[in-house]
C-alpha cells in the first residue's frame, strides 16, 4: 500500500521530544500508541492486562490489522515504543483508549475509564495533557475526570489540559484512517483543544475541527447511531421483503441508484464494540431517543428471526454450522458477535452447533472447515469474510449429512449450490431469483 509506506516515511522524520503515555491497548490504543511512536513521540502504552504487556515486550502483537506490524516494529527498532502495566510519571500527554461497555441493563459501564483516569491522575503533573479517546455519553468526560483531577489538587483547564478526540477508525482499515480521517476534538477550553490537536497533527493527514467537550462527545454517538439505524432500517426492509415475496437486496441496489439515498446492507445482528452499545449512552442522557431505542430493537428482531430461518431449515436434534463468529468479515474481532448469539440460541433449542472462523482464535472455534462442516445438516453463513465467497459446494457437500445453505449475509452465489443440490435461503428474499 504506497500510502501507507509514504505516511510512513514521513511519520518517522520528526524526532520529538514529548513522551506520551497511551492507556489500554487494545484495537484503537495499541495502533495509536504504534503510530504516535512512529512519529517520533517517546511513548509508553500501558494496560492493566499483564499477560498482554508480555506478549508486546516479546514483540508479539496480540491483534490483526493490516499495516500495523510494520509500523508496530518499525515504532520499537527506534526505541520510541516501550510496554508498562501503569501509567508513568514521566509523560506530557496521556491518551486514554479503555472499553466503554454497557452493562446489561443497558447502562453505560465506565468503571475501566475510571480506574484508568485515577491511575493517571495519580501521576500528572501542572501542564499535562489528559485525552480521552474512548466512546462516552455527553458530559461524562467531565464527570469521570474532573472530581479525580480535583482529589489531587489540580485544576482542569489551569493546571491539567483536558480534552475528548474520540477515535472514528474503522476495524479492518485502522492504519489507513488513523492517518486519513478527519478528526474531531473537543477541549475544556479552547487551549486544551490546542495542545491535544499538536499531537495528533503529527500523524492526521485529514482536517481536525475543535470544539467543545459535550460537543465531541455527542458527534461520536451521532455517527454511530446513525450507521446503527440506517442498518436497522436495511434489517425491517429484508423483513418486509421476505413479508412481500421479493428480495431485498434487489430493492436496495436499486433504491440506492437515486442520488439521495445510500442504505446499508441486513444482517442477522449488528455486532462490535460500537454499534450496538454506543446508542444507549444517548439513550442513558435522552431517554425518550425513540429512533434509537427502535432501531435497537430492530437488532434483537433480526437475531430472533435469523434463529427462526435456521430452525426452519432444521429437524430436531440436527446439527448446524454457523460459519463465521467474528462481528463482520474479515476481522478476527468475535465481541457481540452475531455468529455466537445464533449458535447460543440453536443450542438452547437442541441442535448441536459448531463453529468455524478463519480469523478468530476462541474456545469451541475452529479454523479447520472440514472438521467444523463434518455431519452437518445446515451451513449458516453469519460473518461476510472473503474466504466464504471461495467456498467450493462440490468439496463441502460430500462432508455433510444433508445440503442445505443459509446465507445471512448474501456471500455465496446462490446459483453454483442450487446447482450442486442444495436447498439455499437468503436473508430478506423469499426466493432467490
Ligand atoms: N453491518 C451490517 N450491515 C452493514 C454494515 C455493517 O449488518 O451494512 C454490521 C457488521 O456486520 C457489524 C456491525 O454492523 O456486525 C458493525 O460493523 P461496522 O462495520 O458498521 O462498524 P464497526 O463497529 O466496525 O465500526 C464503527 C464505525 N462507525 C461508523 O462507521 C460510523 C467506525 O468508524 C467507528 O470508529 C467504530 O464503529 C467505533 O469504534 O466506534
Amino acid at each position: 500500500m504506497p500510502l501507507l509506506q509514504n505516511s510512513y516515511k514521513m511519520l518517522t522524520m520528526s524526532d520529538r521530544s514529548e513522551r506520551i503515555c497511551v492507556v489500554g491497548l487494545g484495537y484503537i490504543g495499541l495502533p495509536t500508541a504504534s503510530i504516535l511512536a512512529a512519529s517520533g513521540f517517546h511513548v509508553v502504552g500501558c494496560d492493566v492486562d499483564e499477560e498482554k504487556i508480555e506478549v508486546l515486550k516479546r514483540r508479539e502483537l496480540p491483534i490483526y490489522e493490516p499495516g500495523l506490524r510494520t509500523i508496530f516494529e518499525g515504532a520499537i527498532g527506534a526505541d520510541k515504543l516501550s510496554f508498562s502495566t501503569s501509567p508513568p510519571r514521566e509523560a506530557d500527554a496521556y491518551i486514554l483508549c479503555v472499553p466503554t461497555p454497557v452493562s446489561p441493563d443497558g447502562s453505560p459501564n465506565l468503571s475501566y475509564l475510571r480506574e484508568a483516569a485515577r491511575a493517571v491522575a495519580g501521576v500528572l503533573e501542572k501542564g499535562n495533557l489528559v485525552v480521552v479517546e474512548s466512546t462516552i455519553y455527553p458530559g461524562a468526560t467531565e464527570e469521570v475526570l474532573f472530581p479525580l483531577l480535583q482529589e489531587q489538587g489540580l485544576e482542569p483547564g489551569k493546571d491539567v489540559f483536558v480534552a475528548h478526540c474520540p477515535e472514528r477508525v474503522i476495524p479492518g482499515h485502522i492504519i489507513k484512517e488513523l492517518i486519513e480521517n478527519d478528526r474531531v476534538i473537543g477541549g475544556y477550553t479552547p487551549e486544551c483543544a490546542r495542545q491535544a490537536e499538536k499531537i495528533y497533527r503529527s500523524f492526521v493527514e485529514g482536517k481536525i475541527f475543535i470544539t467543545d467537550l459535550k460537543t465531541a462527545e455527542m458527534v461520536k454517538l451521532a455517527e454511530n447511531t446513525y450507521r446503527m439505524v440506517n442498518i436497522a432500517l436495511a434489517m425491517e426492509f429484508a423483513l418486509i421483503a421476505e413479508h412481500l415475496g421479493i428480495n431485498v437486496w434487489e430493492v436496495i441496489t436499486l433504491a440506492n441508484r437515486h442520488p439521495r439515498v445510500d442504505i446499508l446492507n441486513p444482517g442477522p445482528g449488528m455486532g462490535g464494540h460500537c454499534l450496538p452499545v454506543d446508542p444507549y449512552f444517548l439513550l442513558h442522557v435522552y431517554k425518550d431517543a425513540r429512533v434509537t431505542h427502535n432501531a435497537l430493537q430492530t437488532n434483537e428482531i433480526m437475531l430472533a428471526h435469523s434463529t427462526g430461518l435456521a430452525t426452519s431449515m432444521l429437524s430436531p436434534g440436527e446439527k448446524a454450522t454457523i460459519l463465521g463468529v467474528a462481528y463482520k468479515g474479515n476481522v478476527d474481532d468475535a465481541r457481540n458477535s452475531p455468529g455466537f448469539a445464533l449458535g447460543k440460541r440453536l443450542k438452547e433449542k437442541g441442535f448441536e452447533v459448531s463453529y468455524h472462523d478463519p480469523h478468530v482464535k476462541a474456545e469451541g472455534v475452529t479454523n479447520e472447515l472440514e472438521k467444523a462442516i463434518r455431519h452437518s445438516h445446515l451451513l449458516v453463513v453469519a460473518a461476510d469474510h472473503n474466504e466464504y465467497r471461495l467456498l467450493k459446494p462440490g468439496e463441502v457437500a460430500p462432508l455433510m449429512k444433508a445440503r442445505r445453505i443459509l446465507d445471512l449475509r448474501r456471500v455465496i452465489d446462490a446459483a453454483l449450490w442450487e446447482a450442486e443440490g442444495f436447498e439455499v435461503r437468503l436473508l430478506g428474499a423469499s426466493s432467490l431469483k
